[in-house]
């Protein structure tokens, strides 16, 4: 059906912002959710405040935000969002959080770009805890099994590498932040996003609960959350469209959220 608004067009059909956004984009996001359908029992999550699908405006441009959430035995929190500002700013961001009984580390993504060039694209599987039950925030390190499984990944060449902020301290050493050059670096990306979210599939399913590390775990999520709300882009770019409360509440609320005690 030919639509004259592709804003009205979104707002019906939940796939149809990323039709409309960077092609990579458009790619991982189908990658992600096919991954979480073939791996992983998939139920609803609902949003706090009916976040699900919003609009604002930025320096006179409109900025549209698609949620979808889900939840799983494993995860407390699955969350995709896809945001469009105008056109632009073209933007993926992916949090997977695991409920804090279980040791398991925090997978993340996001992509940002405009006017056809992917400016940043980042993915990890993050640590949140130590290899005893009552290590510390600084001993974090990633399961033996996560590192087995990331180590035997072949290599990948990006011509582009981007520096972390320092807030990024939160990433492991198979973070992947860079600026993809060409479609076989946008590819090389997108699979490397594929290889991490089936090894976390994996492994999430075979991991047994752990009620002994769950304080550990709880801090370490709250310290991975504490560190990405004081990225200034993305507070910068939602202050904008929505002001400083909404954007306080959102990163807080919907981007990262943390489980009650
Ligand atoms: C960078 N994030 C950015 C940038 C913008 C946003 C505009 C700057 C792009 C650039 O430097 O080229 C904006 N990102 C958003 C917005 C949302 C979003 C508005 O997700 C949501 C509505 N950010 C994450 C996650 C990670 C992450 C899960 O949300 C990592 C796992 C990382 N984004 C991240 C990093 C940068 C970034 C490391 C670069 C920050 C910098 O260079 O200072």
């Amino acid at each position: 059906m030919f639509c004259s608004d592709p804003y009205e067009m979104s707002a019906k059909t939940p796939t149809s912002l990323r039709e409309q956004q960077h092609p990579l984009i458009f790619e991982l996001a189908n990658t992600i959710e096919s991954v979480w359908q073939e791996y992983l029992p998939l139920s609803p999550y609902q949003l706090p405040e009916d976040f699900g699908y919003v609009e604002g405006r930025l320096e006179g441009e409109k900025l549209v935000i698609e949620n979808s959430c889900y939840q799983t035995p494993q995860f407390r929190k699955l969350h995709l969002e896809l945001a469009k500002v105008g056109n632009n700013l073209d933007i993926l961001h992916c949090v997977m959080f695991p409920h804090p009984e279980y040791n398991l580390p925090m997978f993340g993504c996001d992509l940002v770009g405009g006017r056809g060039q992917i400016s940043a694209a980042i993915v990890d599987l993050s640590p949140v805890s130590s290899d005893s039950p009552k290590g510390t925030l600084r001993e974090r390190s990633l399961p033996p099994a996560y590192q087995q499984s990331l180590q035997a990944l072949p290599e990948t060449h990006f011509s582009q590498p981007r520096e972390l902020p320092e807030w990024g301290s939160i990433f492991s050493d198979y973070c992947i932040f860079i600026r993809p050059s060409n479609a076989e670096e946008e590819k090389q990306f997108c699979d490397r996003v594929r290889r991490f979210l089936e090894i976390h599939a994996t492994q999430a399913c075979q991991t047994p609960a752990t009620p002994e590390w769950r304080s550990q775990i709880l801090a370490g999520q709250r310290h991975y959350c504490t560190q990405q709300r004081q990225n200034d882009k993305t507070r910068r770019v939602l202050e904008k469209a929505f002001g400083e409360d909404w954007a306080e509440r959102y990163m807080n609320s919907v981007l990262f959220d943390l489980p009650d005690e």
